[in-house]
This record gives structure tokens, C-alpha cells and sequence, in this order.
């Protein structure tokens, strides 16, 4: 694409949206100050780098073999390295606690400390890249069906232990960056099958939370998230996003939202303005679920768009924290985060340029034709043209130029990994 059309384009754009009394420039700088916290484990299919390594577990699936994923900590650094340069805007990076750079060392859950993330602070500032932060019951020895919740004590203190000495990396990293860092807890425990059980489990996951949190973590936050079912625990979630709503507006916590953790006919973007009445702030994990929480690659489709829409149209954009949490192992890695990072970024921009004023305006004076109208026009506005301005002042690859370069990337260096 030729600039001068680029821009020829964002003009034409920019004097239409002028009509709905939209202002296309400070469009562009909420776009600017709009920051994804990119995940690391689209990078490696939820792999991680514990040298004492085993299979994925806790109900949750990569699916796919596409070749060259990063097989160590330099590779995962550079692939998000060449994804951020592709995508306009800064964003933060989000890390698993099994990312930890362990330096060939057995280093077991309960015995993780914030210097393993050290070089990930420094790669961070050196990187203008911020750090999020999760802690990681899956794939362990002692994952089972249950973690937090288990009745076992031994085995619930061992990841009160891991999910406190998360918090105090947490901790560490917002420190370091003079921001606070966002982490989220999940952990998998469930049923598989009929149980009966499911009050005590409850009572375990809540008490087990309870502890966890009591110690003040100035420059961290705290999320919860929860989801309907995993895969092999198909029966019984012990955190359900009842749970842990009705956790969070209690305790002041930031409740997690993933796109892929709800009935297949729910819609997480009617979670917003629901639940922000009662949470601090949310954090998303957007994602996209075919016909489960299959964590396919996101796209500008409906509903992740209503879900950005919600949250515009009640001014709540600076109460979400934007992660993304897709993991696709049948094509290429980079690509999927460029194209995912970007899609988010688009419906972000589509909900900035909405004509909402108008349309609430009309709703509220019982106009339903007429809302109706607006909103079918609205879809149709040339807000790509603003995207595209949002890539070329970004010094970003407009449109699909992006493909090419990820094609070289794959030729020059992910090819090359066996
Ligand atoms: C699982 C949750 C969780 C994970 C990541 C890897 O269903 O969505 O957020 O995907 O922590
Ligand atoms: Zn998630």
C-alpha cells in the first residue's frame, strides 16, 4: 500500500467520523495508550522451561505441531521481540511462573523466588516491555484433579506456598518497573465425573485464597478467573466464575474474564457492565472458543468486539487490564500473535469510533429505528482506514504487509529449529 493513500484514506475517514462529532486524532492516542498484555506461551505451546519439564496437564489442551516453536528462553525472547515489532502500539508481556529463567537448575514450585526472574526484569526494561505474571498449577506431579482445593493439606499448602511466593515475584516486577504487575490465578481443580464433595472443595479453594492474599503486595494486583469445565474435568469446576465473582466483589480482587469459559450461547461482554458494578477492574483473557474453550487464535469477530464495545460504552477503559490467552500449535506462532494482537487492537478501535453518543441519544428518546440504523451504519465507517494511520505513524507494516514479514522470520530463523 502506497503512503500517500494510507493517508489520503485516514483523511477522508477522519472528516467523516467529523460528522459524528468523532475526533479520529485523540482515536489514535487512546489506541497509542491502549496496551495488550501479550501471553508468553502462545510462543511454545504452554511448554515453559522447568528443566524437570513434563507433559501439559489441568485440562487444558495445544493442539497442532506446526514446526519451529521457541525451545528455550533466547528463542521465546526473540519471537516476541519479532511479534511486538509488527503490532503497533507498546505492550506488556505476561508470564507463566514455569518461564522462570532457571538456568538449568531443578527448581521445584514451592521453591521459586523472584531471582529467576531477574534476567525477565532486565530483558523488560531494556525492552520497554512490562511485566504481568501468573502463578502455574498445571503440569506437576502434584496437579492431580485438585491443587488449592485439595483436602490433602499437605498437597493444598504445597501451592499456597507456590501461589504466595508468586505473589512475591509479583511483586518484585512491578517494583522494578514502577508499575504495578497484574497476576492472575487460575488453577484447574475440578471432577471428573458425579461428586459430592463440591461444598468442602469450595470451602478449601476460598480458605486456601484467603491465606494467600492476606499478605499486602503494594506493586502487584491480583485477578481470579474462572471457567466452566477442562478438559478430563468435565463434571465440576470448583472455581466457577460464581466462585470467584461473588470472591471478588467480596474481597476487592480483579476478576478475570476469558472469552472461552462460558456456556457456548453466554456472552463475556455482557459480563462488563454487570460485573464492574461490584469488581475494582477486570482483566481479560481474550481468547476464541470453537465450540469449547479451545483457545483458537483471536479475530475481530462478533462477540470479541461487543466485548470491547461494552467496555467503551461504559467508560471503563482504564478498569481492564487486556491479556490475551490463545494458544495455537498448527500454524505459525508469530503470526498467531501478530494476528491476534492485532484483531483485538481493531475491535478496539471499532468500539473508539462508534457513534455511541447518537445512538444512546436516540435509544434514550425511545427512537428504536433510528438506533437501530446507526448501529448497522457504524459498522461499515472506514475505521480500517484509522487503523491503518494508527500502523503507518506506528512504523508498522500496514495491512497484510505483516504476512511477508513473517514469512521471513519463519525462513531465517523458526525454520531453522528442529
Ligand atoms: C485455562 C485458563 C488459563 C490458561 C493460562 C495458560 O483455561 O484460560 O488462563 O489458559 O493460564
Ligand atoms: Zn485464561
Amino acid at each position: 500500500m502506497k503512503t500517500e493513500n494510507i493517508e489520503k484514506a485516514y483523511r477522508l475517514a477522519q472528516e467523516r467520523y467529523a460528522e459524528f462529532g468523532i475526533d479520529t486524532e485523540k482515536v489514535l492516542k487512546q489506541l497509542q495508550d491502549f496496551h495488550l498484555s501479550m501471553h508468553c506461551w502462545q510462543a511454545d505451546d504452554v511448554v515453559g522451561f522447568e528443566v524437570q519439564a513434563g507433559a501439559l496437564s489441568g485440562g487444558i489442551q495445544s493442539t497442532g505441531n506446526y514446526p519451529g516453536k521457541a525451545r528455550n528462553i533466547d528463542e521465546l525472547r526473540s519471537d516476541i521481540l519479532k511479534a511486538k515489532s509488527l503490532i503497533p502500539g507498546n505492550h506488556r508481556l505476561n508470564l507463566h511462573e514455569i518461564y522462570g529463567d532457571f538456568k538449568g537448575k531443578v527448581v521445584d514450585r514451592d521453591e521459586v523466588t523472584a531471582e529467576y526472574f531477574q534476567s525477565w526484569i532486565e530483558w523488560g526494561k531494556e525492552n520497554d516491555t512490562k511485566l504481568d505474571f501468573n502463578s502455574t498449577s498445571f503440569s506437576h506431579p502434584k496437579s492431580g484433579n485438585l491443587t488449592l482445593a485439595n483436602p490433602d493439606k499437605s498437597i493444598r499448602d504445597f501451592w499456597i506456598e507456590h501461589t504466595k511466593r508468586c505473589r512475591d515475584i509479583a511483586n518484585v516486577m512491578g517494583q522494578a518497573q514502577g508499575d504495578p504487575c497484574i497476576m492472575n490465578l487460575w488453577v484447574h481443580d475440578g471432577c471428573k465425573d458425579q461428586s459430592v464433595n463440591h461444598y468442602l472443595y469450595r470451602q478449601l479453594l476460598r480458605e486456601s485464597l484467603d491465606e494467600i492474599f492476606s499478605k499486602p503486595q503494594p506493586m502487584m494486583k491480583d485477578c481470579i478467573e474462572g471457567k466452566v469445565f477442562g478438559i478430563g474435568l468435565e463434571s465440576f469446576t470448583v472455581g466457577s466464575h460464581d466462585f470467584y465473582t461473588a470472591y471478588a466483589a467480596k474481597n476487592n480482587k480483579i476478576l478475570t474474564i476469558d472469552t472461552g469459559h462460558y456456556h457456548p450461547t453466554e456472552s463475556p461482554a455482557d459480563k462488563v457492565s454487570a460485573v464492574l458494578q461490584f469488581v475494582p477492574e477486570l482483566m481479560l483473557h481474550v481468547s476464541r472458543p470453537i465450540r469449547w474453550d479451545s483457545d483458537h487464535v483471536t479475530l475481530m469477530d462478533d462477540p470479541t468486539l461487543e466485548l470491547f464495545q461494552e467496555i467503551v460504552r461504559a467508560k471503563a477503559m482504564d478498569r481492564v487490564h487486556y491479556g490475551l490467552d490463545y494458544f495455537d500449535g498448527s500454524i505459525n506462532r508469530v503470526g498467531a500473535y501478530v494476528t491476534g494482537s492485532r484483531a483485538a487492537q481493531k475491535c478496539m478501535t471499532r468500539a473508539l469510533l462508534e457513534p455511541t453518543a447518537q445512538i444512546a441519544e436516540y435509544e434514550l428518546e425511545g427512537k428504536g429505528f433510528q438506533s437501530l440504523a446507526l448501529l448497522e451504519e457504524a459498522k461499515a465507517l472506514p475505521w480500517n482506514a484509522v487503523y491503518d494511520e494508527f500502523c503507518l505513524r506506528s512504523n508498522v507494516p500496514v495491512g497484510n504487509a505483516f504476512i511477508a514479514e513473517v514469512e521471513k522470520y519463519e525462513a531465517e530463523v523458526t525454520s531453522k529449529r528442529n
